[in-house]
């Protein structure tokens, strides 16, 4: 079973959050997702105090030492999410970018990147058999 770090938009926008939920609840079907959080439908862009932002940053930068692997759905942009994928990136720890290249055109410091492996998609459903062939690795 693999832990399995989800980066998705928070304050960067909630446009994307029910995708977000699918895609954890697809994941957690056979693995360990660690930021559950993400896909919650009932968290708005600006719902957090800015005194715990300190134990946000802690707790994310905590999990992600310890996971096996960076999914992001980047389609919505997110300074936080760009943040996790270069943390990642010093750590090690393996990065796969979904985006919905009908929507949007990813960052050139992500897409420029050869250490992210970029996973542009039109439709939904493009996203879950590639999941699925990730789990296995
Ligand atoms: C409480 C309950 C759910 O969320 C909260 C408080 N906020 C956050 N909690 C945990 N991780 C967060 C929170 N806000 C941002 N992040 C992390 O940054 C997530 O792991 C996201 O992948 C990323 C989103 O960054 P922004 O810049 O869009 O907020």
């Amino acid at each position: 079973m693999k832990r399995v770090y989800f980066a998705g938009s928070i304050r960067g926008g909630r446009e994307d959050a029910e995708l977000y939920r699918r895609i954890i609840d697809y994941i957690q079907r056979t693995d360990l997702v660690l930021t559950e959080h993400v896909g919650d439908l009932s968290l708005g862009q600006f719902e957090c105090l800015p005194d715990h932002d300190k134990a946000i940053y802690d707790q994310d930068t905590a999990w992600l030492r310890t996971a096996d692997i960076v999914i992001a759905e980047c389609t919505t942009p997110s300074l936080g999410v760009g943040y996790e994928l270069a943390y990642a990136e010093a750590h090690g720890i393996p990065v796969h970018i979904f985006y919905n290249s009908g929507r949007t055109k990813l960052s050139a410091m992500l897409a420029g990147d050869p250490y992210f492996q970029v996973h542009p998609y039109t439709v939904e459903d493009e996203i879950y058999p590639i999941l699925d062939r990730l789990m296995l690795l």
